[in-house]
């Protein structure tokens, strides 16, 4: 039998055969609502049965959202592809001058934004490489244009490593920055640049770009500001079960101090033309496994996102019985991050009656949400 409810109401979730009492024991505590520690998340990521994991994680993802899936439309601006940094994992960086590379102009980004003027998009999702040349003025003039035009969109902008960039170059405090660019038009903090944040591997992936601390401390600024944000972790590269525990735990003691995050982002790492190629990419089960455990240890965070243009649709779609329960948007083409990373969709855009189908087929109800999470 795999569900019975016992007589002091206590459900057992387990099939017969699971006998690891580390695992009866996690599982029970879930069904209460207590969060699970560090050494039980390292006990799911290594030897729990990935259906198993799944049940857990549903339980978790219904007690948050129902039997909700959340999705929005929205389309993504990426001012530049010339960055300062040279991120190993990085496929999209080029240098100034590659025949690969853009940066365009205020006027170039206005004629993409209105090109979605008869449209029903509500978010900009802006993001792009480290530009020397860019300061915060230029980014702010940018996001004052965008607002002027078009006074209802979301603008979800700029990582923290493109802020920490903008901010001391102009020799800014965080707040001050921040406060800045609230003014422009900013909204939202999209969740890039996290990486992993235990140091020995972020030294070994990304040395040169800001800090875990200092990208913590930027996201724990902006909640304090009234800004919310979301976060990322990139995985299946040089880490191990025990680095990704140790992101999730930093972020859920944050999470418990400011409430400011929105959502949580896995995101796999793909090999495609990038220095770490040689590494490979990890197993769709391993994603599923990873979304798991993440919905079950960040029980604090209100939603795990499964980003579609990485992951591919189909897996996106089956990871909602992993614990997602957010799709992003219909993303009409505009983004090339993954595409230059090897990602099967090479031009990422999917309709909202799509979105509506691919979650209608799994049972759960599609929900078109603003930026913020609340139903449209
Ligand atoms: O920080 C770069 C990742 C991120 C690769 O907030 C790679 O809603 C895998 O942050 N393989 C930027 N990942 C994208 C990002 C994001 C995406 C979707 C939604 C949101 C959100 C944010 O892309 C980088 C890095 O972690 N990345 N190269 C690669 N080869
Ligand atoms: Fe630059 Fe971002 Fe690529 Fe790193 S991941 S090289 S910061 S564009």
């Amino acid at each position: 039998m795999l569900i019975l409810v016992s007589s002091n109401h206590n459900m057992n979730i387990l099939p017969d055969h699971i006998t690891n009492k580390d695992i009866h024991n996690i599982a029970s505590r879930i069904i209460k609502g207590s969060r699970i520690t560090t050494d039980d998340a390292m006990t799911l990521y290594s030897e729990c049965e990935l259906p198993l994991l799944g049940i857990m994680a549903g339980i978790m993802r219904r007690r948050i959202n129902n039997n909700y899936v959340w999705y929005n439309r929205n389309f993504h601006l990426e001012p530049t592809n010339i960055c300062i940094y040279n991120c190993k994992f990085c496929s999209y960086r080029r240098r100034s001058g590659d025949p690969d590379s853009w940066n365009y102009s205020h006027d170039e980004m206005m004629e993409i934004v209105r090109r979605f003027d008869k449209t029903d998009v509500t978010e900009v999702h802006i993001v792009g490489g480290v530009h020397p040349s860019h300061d915060i003025y230029w980014y702010g003039g940018l996001i004052k244009k965008i607002k002027l035009h078009r006074p209802s969109l979301h603008i979800k902008a700029f990582s923290a490593v493109e802020l920490d960039y903008m901010i001391k170059k102009a020799g800014l405090s965080l707040e001050e920055g921040l406060t800045y660019l609230k003014k422009c038009g900013l909204d939202s903090i999209p969740g890039g640049g996290a990486e992993i944040f235990d140091e020995s591997i972020r030294e070994k992936i990304c040395p040169e770009k800001t800090s875990s601390e200092r990208w913590l401390h930027i996201h724990e600024t902006s909640h304090k500001l009234g800004i919310t944000s979301n976060a990322t972790m990139l995985y299946g590269h040089l880490e191990t079960y025990f680095h990704r525990i140790d992101h999730m735990t930093r972020l859920r003691d944050l999470q418990d101090k400011t409430k400011g995050f929105n959502a949580f982002i896995p995101l796999k790492y793909k090999k495609s033309n990038n220095n770490m190629g040689y590494l490979g990419e990890v197993s769709i089960m391993e994603d599923l496994r990873n979304y798991a455990v993440s919905r079950i240890f960040l029980d604090n965070i209100p939603h795990i996102k499964a980003y579609w243009p990485m992951t591919g649709k189909e897996v996106a779609q089956l990871s909602l019985f992993f614990g997602t329960d957010d799709l992003d948007g219909t993303i009409e083409d505009t983004t090339r991050i993954y595409s230059m990373a090897g990602a099967e969709d090479q031009n990422p855009a999917m309709s909202a009656g799509a979105i509506c189908k691919l979650v209608g087929d799994t049972g759960y109800i599609p929900v078109e949400r603003d930026s913020l999470y609340i139903k449209r």
